[in-house]
């Protein structure tokens, strides 16, 4: 599927080997083991229900090839640690089952995103002794720029289909992130576990790679690919792989920097947004946090907003995939246990201009710190649907979808800030929607975050609709402003034009 068609979507990120087994939901599962603890692709398949009744309507799933056990870092249950592009990781299931999760998929109207890692594979250093940081004189002058060389032994041809040395970059590790070719051609990983670097700088491995991603979205029904490491190789290599994947391409830019992040779109289709997140975890970790910092920052060019500069030839539009939480990061609830945080923070990824990606479990209230803590056996939860998370998210996805539908420039109308006089309320507008974010907290029990609606925003005697706390409010008619307290709200059905409302209100 293009970029336009993964527009409207929203995406329910899993850990293939954490979300659901095909056989025993009471295996038990220690995420400080980091090792594999039964999820698979069938039984991804048997719980489609429980992720389309939360109002989801595509699921990215974890890299799919064969990995590196046994580790320092235990085993590549996370997918991350590539051995064998080409063979589908028997952890999972089989390659059978995982084009009939794809075709389960389809069948709803949903769409599968598969996770692509290409800059890396893993290896084991042959021998201790030759896993020390060493400066050769021969070797350091082959590569100068790079800083210091590795001394360090892979056996490459057990890694496939890429066996030569050749293929690789001399081994560095990445140690300068300001260094752009340090981080493009030195290693990710360390002593213990080296990633070894693709040589995407060589013709003939671009090529089998280009050719691997559109043999892969043809073999699976693929729709689209959220790529891994996207900084760490040149953006030239992203334009083409982009073309041959010939499906939506969401790329992972870790930075706070959204300019450097918007540097890769127009080679990738999107990118995460990950300065935005930075600035979110700073805003609703505590009530002490800097809200404005939300307004205040620069936000990465969406569909509302195309980059200015955007490549001609590109007639694709641009997504940002908004999230709260990832496998890589702790989750939000590790911060905070204001329930009234939590919740203000899970509202963002809806209600503005990226398309919403919501990580496994949050609608549990999964609470782990960071990687491994944050990849939780969801079946330890008994998928329950009467949590208060999963009926926000039901909520949430609802909206958005019936923003779509009463306003179709919805999408490609940017969110703008409406500046609050009270401290601690910022306030997005994306028509119909309209959302008051606090970071008050729920301890502060004489505060009622007051609504200030701009003239013109709505017609007087519009019904707006308060979608959290499900209850209509009227504009009123006479004055410039309007105040409601508490909720989020949405146009009802037919009441004038095209607007629902949002309003967001800490937990009742
Ligand atoms: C394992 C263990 C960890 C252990 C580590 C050494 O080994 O689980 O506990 O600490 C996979 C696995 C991981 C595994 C790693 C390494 O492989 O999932 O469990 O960690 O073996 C992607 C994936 C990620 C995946 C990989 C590798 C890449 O999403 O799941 O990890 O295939 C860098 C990469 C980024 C990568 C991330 C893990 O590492 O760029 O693509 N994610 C700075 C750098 C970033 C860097 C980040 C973390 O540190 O700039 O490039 O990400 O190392 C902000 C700045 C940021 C800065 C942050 C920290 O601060 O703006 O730039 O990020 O202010
Ligand atoms: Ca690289």
């Amino acid at each position: 599927a293009s970029a336009s068609e993964w527009a409207s979507k929203s995406i329910y990120q899993l850990v293939t080997d954490r979300f659901a087994t095909s056989t025993n939901s009471s295996t038990p599962c220690d995420t400080s083991q980091r090792t594999y603890c039964g999820g698979s692709w069938a039984g991804i398949t048997q719980h489609l229900d429980y992720i389309q009744d939360m109002g989801f309507d595509a699921v990215w799933i974890s890299p799919i090839s064969k990995n590196l056990d046994g580790t320092a870092y235990g085993d590549g249950y996370h997918g991350y640690w590539l051995t064998d592009l080409d063979t589908t990781s028997s952890r999972f299931g089989t390659a059978q089952d995982l084009k009939n999760l794809s075709a389960a998929l389809h069948a709803r109207g949903m769409y599968l995103m598969l996770d692509v890692v290409v800059n890396h594979f893993a290896a084991l250093p042959q021998n201790s002794s030759s896993s020390s940081l060493l400066s050769t004189a021969s070797k350091t002058s082959l590569t100068s720029p790079l800083g210091d060389l590795l001394d360090i032994s892979i056996n490459f041809p057990d890694l496939l289909p890429l066996s030569k040395e050749a293929d690789f970059h001399p081994a560095c590790f990445i140690a300068d992130y300001t260094n752009q070719t340090e981080v493009e051609q030195c290693w990710l990983g360390d002593e213990k576990l080296p990633l070894p670097d693709v040589n995407t700088e060589d013709p003939d491995v671009v090529e089998t790679l280009y050719k691997w991603i559109a043999d892969m979205v043809k073999e699976y029904g693929v729709d689209g690919v959220r790529i891994d490491t996207v900084k760490h190789i040149r953006r030239a290599f992203w334009e083409g792989f982009t073309q041959r994947a010939g499906v939506f391409t969401l790329g992972e830019v870790e930075t706070d920097n959204a300019t450097y992040a918007a540097s890769y779109l127009g080679a990738v289709d999107g990118v995460l947004d990950y300065p935005t997140w930075y600035k979110l975890i700073m805003a609703f970790a505590s009530v002490s946090g800097n809200l404005s910092a939300i307004q205040d920052a620069p936000s990465l060019p969406s569909l509302a907003s195309p980059p200015s500069s955007s490549p001609s030839s590109k007639s694709q539009p641009i997504l940002t995939g908004s999230f709260l939480e990832n496998h890589d990061q702790p989750r939000f609830p590790s911060f905070t246990h204001d329930v009234a945080l939590r919740k203000n923070a899970m509202v963002w990824t809806f209600v503005g201009d990226g398309l919403p990606i919501v990580y496994y479990g949050q609608e549990q209230g999964y609470e782990g710190g960071g990687d491994p803590s944050n990849r939780e056996a969801l079946w330890l939860s008994g998928y329950k649907s009467d949590k208060p998370g999963v009926a926000l998210l039901k909520t949430l996805n609802g909206v958005r979808k019936q923003a779509i539908k009463a306003n179709e420039s919805f999408l490609a109308t940017p969110a703008r800030w409406i500046t609050q006089t009270e401290p601690s309320t910022i306030m997005l507008s994306k028509p119909p929607l309209l959302t008051l974010f606090t970071n008050v907290g729920a301890n502060d029990s004489t505060y009622q975050p007051t609504w200030r609606i701009p003239a013109g925003l709505y017609a007087p005697g519009t019904t707006l609709i308060d979608v959290l706390a499900c209850r209509a409010v009227a504009v009123g008619s006479g004055g410039n402003e309007t105040s409601a307290v508490g909720g989020v709200v949405s146009e009802a059905e037919g009441a004038g034009k095209d607007a629902a409302r949002e309003k967001k209100k800490r937990d009742g």
